[in-house]
């Protein structure tokens, strides 16, 4: 049964072993279970409340940049306040066990991956927790003057201080999605946990692990569009069954 819920993890485990690289590509899903909402699930993701196009956009924040800002000073103090998972731990100590073998590729911006050990990790979407300009910055820039809770505003020019994550329409950093295709061409084994594959170029890394040969495991509650590409489908949640597979 490639979709299963009661998988064969002793041939898994086997095959990581044998793996010369694997790629392991992980979206909000495996923070869900450090109570971190994902975007897209149907009643507890952002998504269900929040429209993406204005939140997670450059026009979005323009057209309304407290709104914005304060979704995400919510989802700071949020991060500040959980921890890693068992899911998040068994991947670390795994790369830590096997340098150089698993190239980690995240789309989370919540930082919970470094927080657990993992090094290095290839964040697609930025950071949480760090700001830049919205425009490139003058000599005037400077935001320390702004008041309160409203979004950082240089006084002179008013540009912006804005999450340092990459919105829909925006282009993801280079040399990290360079390095991450190159690992999707060169893995033997790809897990893709706790994404929905909706999101590209993100996404792509499935397509391009399974046209070059990869075995392609997604790790998911639910059914996901890249199940199509997939050897194998477990339908679990990540943080109780990746320590049984990466232990
Ligand atoms: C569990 C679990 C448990 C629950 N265990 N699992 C048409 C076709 C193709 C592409 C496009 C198109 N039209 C537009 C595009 C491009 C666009 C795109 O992909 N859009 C599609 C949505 C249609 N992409 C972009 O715009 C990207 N940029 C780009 O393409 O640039 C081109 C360019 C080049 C050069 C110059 C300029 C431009 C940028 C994409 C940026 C995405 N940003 C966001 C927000 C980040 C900031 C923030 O956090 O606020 O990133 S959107 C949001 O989605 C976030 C996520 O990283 C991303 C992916 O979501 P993810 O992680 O998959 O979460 P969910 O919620 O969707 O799924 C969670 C899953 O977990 C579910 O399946 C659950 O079942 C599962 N789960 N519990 C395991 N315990």
């Amino acid at each position: 049964d490639p979709y299963s819920t009661d998988p064969d993890i002793a041939s898994l485990r086997r095959r990581l072993q044998a793996a010369r690289h694997v790629l392991v590509l992980t979206g909000a899903g495996a923070s869900a279970e450090s109570g971190v909402p994902t975007f897209r699930d149907a009643q507890t993701g952002y998504w269900a409340q929040f429209s993406p196009e204005e939140m997670a956009s450059e026009a979005g924040f323009l057209a309304h940049p407290q709104r914005v800002w304060d979704w995400y000073q919510y989802r700071r103090d949020l991060i500040r306040q959980v921890q890693p998972n068992a899911g998040h731990v068994a991947l670390a100590q795994w790369q830590g066990r096997n340098p150089g073998r698993m190239t980690l590729v995240t789309q989370n911006v919540d930082g919970l991956h470094q927080r657990a050990g993992s090094a290095p990790v290839l964040c697609l979407h930025g950071n949480l927790m760090e700001n830049r300009w919205l425009l490139p910055p003058k000599p005037c820039c400077d935001a320390r003057f702004t008041e309160g809770d409203a979004p950082p505003q240089c006084p002179g020019c008013g540009n912006y201080l804005r999450p340092g994550v990459v919105w829909f329409g925006e282009a993801l950093p280079h040399a990290e999605l360079q390095q991450a295709q190159d690992a999707a061409k060169a893995c033997d084994l790809m897990l893709v946990i706790g994404t929905s594959g909706h999101v590209y170029p993100a996404a792509g890394l499935a397509h391009i692990a399974a046209r070059g040969g990869a075995h392609v495991v997604v790790i998911n509650p639910e059914p996901t569009v890249l199940d199509s590409v997939a050897d194998q489908c477990w339908r679990l949640p990540s943080a109780q069954i990746l320590p049984a597979l990466l232990a």
